[in-house]
């Protein structure tokens, strides 16, 4: 056993350190990380781009006090998680000061103060805490809100669904799968003036300060700036501007246009975004397709050579990948492992996103690769490298002229069939924030509720891609054989 976890170890290790970026230790820019969807604290507008209370503070405050960002906005859940494994120097996403939360966060001076509360349909009968006994409140995964549903759950008997972004949440409201939403009260409030057919029948509660953090102990130059910046906003009436555009009562920012309700329409506003996040689908499918091949061969190799070692290591990295779902597997590489060589090295080693994906990807497709070259190999009679190594030729040879040829046409058409798996399974690593064509659809549907016809286009799109592709990979095939 210890000899399988040593070697497991062995095999996985250079593979994924491949990806590690080195840590800077003197910073020019910051990487900020916040909510995909959280109106009016960001939000994409109708040009997709994002904007709000929290992109416009703190790209005044990077300016007045001159340092540079690059802001990702991966969703609240995973910007947390992005804070403490180093991905991003500090979170900006209406994050609201609690004690809980200052045990691994240095937070800022406030900027707003929210409370929680609870949002149903309008035609909804639920007017109390009392009344939401045996129904389902929905709530976004690592949220305040969340901490307050939890420790009040025993007194009114709800059941809680935590959901990882807000357009699936308030989706599952509009269709009734869930009685009511837990969420900050100027956000509800903000989707109700949008035109969402909401209400909040009980006074919000209050759960802390919304400020900006910092993982704990690190980046203390950073929460300077932004408090001694957030002053200067202050003192100068620029902090109250951005307030007003986006909450007074006239404000003319809106988080959707008219003409999204069409799928034309859906279709001409966010074609660009809809196309770039087909690009890095395809970029993730191809280049972890062609990684998995050449790892998938040498381990399928393994797996048929005559020594035992070479099969023991390649039985362990099938059994092992195989055994690990790809979402786990994407998310231990992007956040659990630079987490681990900080506190190790105590220095920052984050991953770029794109490069986890691609690596999760690729160990996931090289797994099966390598049992359908084993299945391959083994499908071609032995009598054929009996013969051959009985005429004096060696092992290697008979391999390379005379099994892999056959092999390799018997395996084509599961190639092709492990590419389109490959092709779907990168939906699966945008739970790490990766703003794919399935993540892009999902930010999309933030900003304009419309699931239905959103989810309908995503699925068309994939079906296209996939069918091309396969077209393509059939004729390759024939052609070959
Ligand atoms: N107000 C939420 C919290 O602090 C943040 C969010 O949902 N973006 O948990």
């Amino acid at each position: 056993m210890k000899k399988k976890i040593l070697a497991c170890l062995l095999i996985l290790f250079p593979i994924l350190s491949l990806g590690l970026a080195k840590a800077d230790t003197e910073k020019t820019k910051y990487v900020i990380a916040s909510d995909s969807s959280f109106a009016p604290f960001v939000f994409q507008d109708s040009s997709n781009q994002y904007t709000g209370i929290d992109m416009d503070l703190i790209k005044a405050i990077a300016e007045d006090q001159g340092f540079e960002i690059e802001i990702t906005n991966p969703g609240f859940d995973a910007a947390i998680n992005a804070v403490q494994s180093g991905q991003a120097d500090g979170i900006i996403a209406g994050m609201s000061a609690t004690d809980a939360r200052k045990e691994t966060f240095d937070f800022s001076d406030s900027y707003y103060t929210a409370n929680t509360i609870l949002g149903v349909k309008e035609s909804s009968t639920i007017s109390s805490y009392e009344d939401l006994n045996g129904k389902t409140v929905g709530v976004k995964n690592g949220t305040a809100s969340q901490t307050f549903l939890t420790e009040n759950q025993s007194k009114y008997g709800y059941k809680i669904k935590t959901f990882s972004d807000a357009a699936s949440m308030y989706d599952s409201l509009n269709t009734g799968s869930i009685d009511a939403v837990m969420d900050d009260e100027p956000v509800i409030k903000y989707s109700i003036s949008q035109g969402q057919k909401l209400k909040t029948p009980i006074a919000g509660t209050p759960i802390g300060e919304t400020a900006f953090a910092v993982k704990k102990g690190s980046n203390p130059e950073l929460l300077e700036k932004f408090n001694k910046g957030l002053a200067n906003l202050k003192a100068n009436g620029e902090f109250q501007k951005i307030l007003d555009k986006y909450l007074a009562s006239d404000s003319t920012t809106t988080s959707s246009t008219a003409d999204e309700t069409t799928v034309w329409g859906l279709l001409k506003n966010n074609y660009k975004q809809l196309l770039s996040g087909l690009g890095i689908t395809l970029s993730l499918a191809l280049i972890s397709f062609v990684i998995a091949i050449f790892i998938g061969i040498i381990f399928g190799i393994f797996s048929v050579s005559p020594y035992k070692s070479l099969r023991l290591i390649s039985e362990i990295f099938v059994d092992v990948i195989r055994g690990i779902p790809l979402m786990i597997l994407a998310a231990f590489i992007f956040w659990g492992i630079p987490n681990f060589i900080e506190s190790l090295t105590g220095q920052q080693s984050p991953i770029n996103d794109f490069v986890a994906g691609t690596i999760a990807l690729s160990l996931n497709s090289a797994a099966y690769i390598a049992e359908i070259v084993r299945g391959g190999i083994k499908a071609v009679p032995v009598g054929q490298m009996e013969a051959s190594r009985s005429l004096g030729i060696s092992y290697g040879k008979t391999m390379r002229k005379i099994v892999l040829p056959q092999a390799t046409k018997l395996m084509l058409p599961n190639f092709v069939n492990q590419f389109v798996i490959a092709l779907k399974d990168t939906t699966i690593v945008s739970a790490i924030g990766l703003v794919e064509l399935f993540q892009t659809g999902k930010i999309i549907i933030a900003r304009n509720y419309q699931s239905f016809k959103m989810y309908a286009i995503l699925a068309v799109f994939y079906l296209v891609i996939i069918t091309l592709l396969t077209r393509l990979a059939k004729r390759l095939e024939k052609r070959i054989q």
